[in-house]
């Protein structure tokens, strides 16, 4: 098992390398294991016409089910993929990486075709469109060897030596920590990796394998994504991002400096994203980072994403403008503290609006998203986040995504879901809930449209809209390629294929009217039994004192 390849599975952004792909070939090439990298995402998309581009849409998940995507990018690129599968047969081992769900049905597609190719290939799918079990339950049962759950450096790195070592074959070896080896079909015993703890010791990806001049970049804008932590610091009820990568671990202000005069110095880059669920997880070491870019005056321009706080002071935001700071994400979600209470927020609505003054006021673009239709979001809770929003209008540069609440099987909501009040109306599709105020899907999608609109009326810019409508819309399948059409696709939302593949492990406490009754009413006949049994004792020896006592 010698010539190994890593190939990034569309849909994913297209403006910058895949971070996850790049991290992983640093890394194992610093273990002396010589890799090879494909970005099949961005080769595919370059490939495009307008019809295809649809696919790569941010919204497109929720607005057409994800195997007739997965399909139709299939079919569409029938002849590229053709070259594909024969340029993997110089390879031994193949990994993919799915950043979504749609990219793991794709991964899936791409997979069985090569199995039956190539049979003797070993194929590994690891990324974050994995990581739930209904995620992997998109896959073909005998297409995919080894699933790699969360970070993946030691763990492929593990594996590879393993099989490497031949050990392996004689069904010798102890189950690896991250990997699920699914070559039999059978449920193996599956144990987590435990995160590397020192992030500082991982490192950096030098993106050496990716040609820069191919991904999307405007005059001036050169940016390269990267983390400056892994994992958050909160748990929100609604919530799934958090148990990907934790516990919360941020890298030292050096280290980040240095990767980011490495790429500056190397590609001439003017930007960084990073891709961090929030960059002040550790508002002292976000200071320490600030402080040393301002000393070494890189002029390097970052936006990230980031958490209310309330320890946000004005002079750590002026710092981070100072340090190149041009825009944060706040996960701001809702305008009523009797919603961000039940979704475990820290803050309230006026915390909330304090920092976003106080971010636009030291020339930091403000971006937010908002959820609506949460449990337990009443009229009155809705109409508090829209006035939330007129209000602080003038600080507000982007709401970036409008979403319509959508319970994820593994957040904390959907594992106590009677302590938000919610209960299902179809086991077999999550998005058929109701909460004990009668919420609908429908009015679930009817706050989105409102938001929306008040958002045009404000002209404020809004990029994605997370709608939970019926799959497939007539004005979608326009869209869609005849030859996919005919696939005998199965036409499922995402949350359809959360809930079968949960319902079937059979891991959600739903909650149990009949059991909670019977529980109740043998209480009462044990306490009535009891009395009962006092009284005859009474009554045949004058006492319930028993001699001697
Ligand atoms: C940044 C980001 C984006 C950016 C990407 C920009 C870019 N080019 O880098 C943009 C905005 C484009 C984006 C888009 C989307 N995103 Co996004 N995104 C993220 C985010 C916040 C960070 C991803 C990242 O860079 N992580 C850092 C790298 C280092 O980690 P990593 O990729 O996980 O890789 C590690 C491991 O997973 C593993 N690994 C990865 N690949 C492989 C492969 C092998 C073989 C192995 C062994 C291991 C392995 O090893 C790596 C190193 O440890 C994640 C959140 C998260 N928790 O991951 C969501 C996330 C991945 N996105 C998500 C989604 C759903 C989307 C969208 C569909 C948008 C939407 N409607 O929500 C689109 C995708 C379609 C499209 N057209 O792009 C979901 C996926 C959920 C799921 N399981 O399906 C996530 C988890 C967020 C969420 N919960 O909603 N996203
Ligand atoms: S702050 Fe963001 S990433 Fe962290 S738990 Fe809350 S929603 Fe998830």
């Amino acid at each position: 098992m010698q010539k190994i390849i890593l190939v990034n599975t569309p849909p994913w952004g297209t403006a910058m390398p895949p971070l996850g792909v790049a991290y992983l070939a640093t890394y194992l090439k610093s273990k002396g294991i010589d890799i090879d990298t494909f970005d099949l995402n961005l080769e595919l998309f370059l490939n495009s016409g307008d019809k295809e581009k649809v696919f790569w849409g941010l919204d497109a998940i929720n607005k057409i089910p994800v195997q007739t995507i997965a399909n139709n990018i299939f079919s569409s690129f029938m002849p590229y993929l053709e070259k594909f599968f024969s340029f993997t047969a110089k390879y031994d081992l193949i990994g993919f990486s799915a950043n979504n769900l749609i990219s793991t049905t794709f991964a899936g597609i791409l997979a069985e075709h090569i199995r039956k190719r190539y049979p003797e290939k070993i194929i590994i799918l690891g990324g974050p469109g994995c990581f739930h079990s209904w995620d992997r339950s998109v896959v073909p049962q005998g297409s995919v060897d080894f699933f790699v759950i969360g970070e993946g450096e030691e763990t492929l790195h593990q594996l590879i030596c393993v099989l490497r070592s031949g050990i392996d074959k004689n069904g010798g070896s102890e189950p690896i920590p991250g990997v699920i080896d699914n070559r039999t079909g059978k449920k193996q015993r599956f144990i987590p990796r435990r995160e590397i703890r020192d992030i500082n010791s991982i490192p950096h990806p030098t993106f050496e394998e990716f040609s820069f001049t191919k991904y999307e970049s405007f005059p001036g804008y050169h940016p390269l994504p990267m983390l400056m932590s892994r994992g958050c610091i909160n748990e929100c009820s609604f919530c799934i991002d958090c148990y990907m990568s934790s516990p919360f671990r941020m890298r030292a202000a050096g280290n980040i400096v240095e990767e980011i005069k490495y790429h500056k110095n190397r590609y001439g880059i003017t930007h960084v994203e990073f891709n961090d669920l929030l960059c002040n997880g550790n508002i002292y070491q976000l200071e320490q980072f600030c402080d040393l870019m301002i000393r070494e005056s890189l002029d390097i321009r970052w936006i990230s994403y980031a958490a209310v706080r309330k320890n946000m002071s004005e002079d750590l935001l002026k710092k981070m403008r100072q340090a190149g700071c041009t825009s944060l994400c706040y996960g701001l979600e809702s305008g009523s503290d009797n919603v961000l209470k039940k979704m475990n927020k820290h803050y309230g609505a006026s915390d909330a609006a304090e920092l976003i003054k106080k971010t636009a006021a030291a020339g930091i673009e403000v971006r937010i998203n908002i959820i609506v239709g949460f449990p337990g979001e009443t009229e009155r809770d809705f109409a508090q986040t829209l006035t939330f929003i007129r209000e602080n209008k003038d600080y507000i540069r982007q709401v970036t995504n409008v979403s319509s609440f959508v319970l994820m099987p593994s957040a904390q909501l959907a594992i106590t879901p009677h302590r938000y009040g919610i209960s299902y109306l179809d086991s077999d599709d999550l998005g058929k809930w109701t909460d004990d105020n009668r919420l609908t899907q429908d009015e679930r999608n009817n706050r989105v449209k409102k938001t929306c609109r008040l958002l045009a009326e404000l002209q404020i810019d809004n990029l994605i809209i997370n709608l939970q409508e019926p799959v497939c819309k007539d004005g979608d399948r326009g869209v869609l390629h005849a030859a996919g059409e005919k696939n005998n696709i199965r036409e499922e939302t995402k949350e359809n294929i959360c809930a079968k593949a949960v319902f079937k492990e059979k891991k959600y406490r739903r909650e149990n009217k009949l059991f909670k009754f019977l529980v109740l009413a043998g209480l009462l006949l044990f306490s009535v039994i009891a009395d009962l049994y006092l009284f005859i004792i009474k009554k045949i020896r004058g006492s319930i004192i028993f001699p001697g006592s």
